[in-house]
């Protein structure tokens, strides 16, 4: 808000003089003009935003301050107000000041930063760059939180090449003696992984194991385990190894 003063005030100056008295007056107009210039001011002080990961120029028109009525704004001209992002950027947006869209320079990476918190300044001066002040200008920013969403770009990578693992003869059908694990730097269902045993299973030095009709060992799906897939009795030993496959697309 910007208050101005109207105030009239007239002045007369008289002589003394005889035999007439003269006079001449003047007419001054005052105005006292409020210190307190106008600030554009945000309706809301809070902007969330979700850019996509991996994707070409991100954009979204960042909202228009209040308007001044013509009782606020006196005989001032309309100016118009420019944005600026004052903190939070580290080259990763742009905003254009007179347009008010805010858009990406670059793809943004998830797996990087998943999230961005941007001070918008809005402002009458248009000229440069504006000298921020947080303690004065704060009642002209908006803060704008980004959200990254995910993409499925990365795919699951097993904690180790070699996982070993060993049992006895003692040991149950089914038992679950080892696990292999792979991880996912994406989220949510991105990150969700299948375990496949794929191949056949090769035995090394085996003996007693030569009429299993099945596969020796079972790959849980979902955690991992190796469980055991036949019944261990005295005699058997060998050597087993096999491949297994971490998916994270079904
Ligand atoms: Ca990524
Ligand atoms: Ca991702
Ligand atoms: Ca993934």
């Amino acid at each position: 808000l910007q208050i101005i003063f109207h105030s009239q005030l007239r002045i007369e100056a008289y002589d003394l003089g005889l035999p007439t008295p003269l006079s001449s007056d003047l007419d001054l107009t005052i105005y006292v003009q409020n210190v307190d210039n106008y600030r554009p001011r945000f309706p809301e002080r809070l902007l969330f935003v979700n850019f996509t990961e991996n994707t070409e120029k991100q954009e979204v028109y960042l909202p228009s301050v209040i308007e001044r009525d013509a009782i606020d704004r006196g005989d001032e001209p309309v100016l118009p107000v420019c944005y600026y992002i004052v903190e939070g950027n580290d080259g990763a947006f742009e905003l254009h000041r007179n347009t008010h869209r805010l858009t990406t320079t670059r793809h943004l990476d998830r797996e990087l930063k998943s999230n961005y918190t941007l001070v918008v300044l809005a402002t009458e001066d248009c000229i440069g760059s504006p000298n921020y002040q947080p303690d004065v200008d704060g009642v002209s920013t908006l803060t704008v939180f980004v959200q990254v969403r995910d993409v499925n770009d990365n795919a699951p990578t097993f904690v180790s090449k070699i996982f070993t693992g060993g049992i006895t003869t003692e040991a149950d059908f089914g038992i679950e003696f080892m696990h292999v694990k792979a991880i996912d730097l994406d989220e949510g269902d991105n990150a969700k992984i299948s375990y496949y045993l794929i191949g056949q299973v090769k035995q090394t030095l085996t003996e007693g194991l030569e009429n299993l009709a099945v596969s020796p060992f079972l790959v849980n799906i979902e955690t991992g385990a190796v469980a055991l897939n036949f019944d261990p009795q005295k005699g058997m030993k060998g050597y087993f190894d096999f491949r297994v496959l971490a998916n994270d697309t079904d």
